[in-house]
């Protein structure tokens, strides 16, 4: 399993380098058929930018385990949160990576930066279930 994982790791990041948001459901079950041992979906690439999120929509399948991957391209810390869902990121310093876990019922979930100002400065959106 510790052989495996790297190597489903590195063919999410090629799928979500060339895909589009919509496009990255079906690279995630390409990489299961390959991969046994990948549990979770490939979901959503979001980048973390000083007051926004981008995509600041995006969606996943319902009823799902799915990896949202996260990268902080701005030049301070931000978090990844879905109240909701609770979800929590922890805190992200500019230039790094990172992922969550997400498992939804269907749906339309805020997702925003906890750190004080920054939602209100812009750093919110919706991740939607289905
Ligand atoms: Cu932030």
């Amino acid at each position: 399993m510790n052989v495996r994982i790297p190597r489903a790791a590195v063919m999410a990041v090629a799928g979500l380098a060339l895909a589009a948001v919509g496009v990255i459901g079906s690279a995630a079950v390409e990489n299961r058929g390959v991969v046994e041992a990948q549990e979770f979906a490939a979901g959503p690439s979001i980048s973390m930018i000083d007051t926004r999120f981008f995509p600041p929509q995006a969606s996943i399948p319902a009823y799902t385990d799915v990896t949202i991957s996260l990268h902080n391209m701005g030049v301070t810390q931000h978090d990844f949160v879905i109240p909701a869902l609770g979800v929590s990121s922890g805190s992200y310093m500019p230039g790094t990576y990172g992922s969550v876990y997400v498992y939804a019922e269907p749906g339309a979930y805020e997702f925003l930066c906890s750190i004080p100002g920054h939602k209100e400065a812009g750093m919110s959106g919706v991740l939607y279930a289905s």
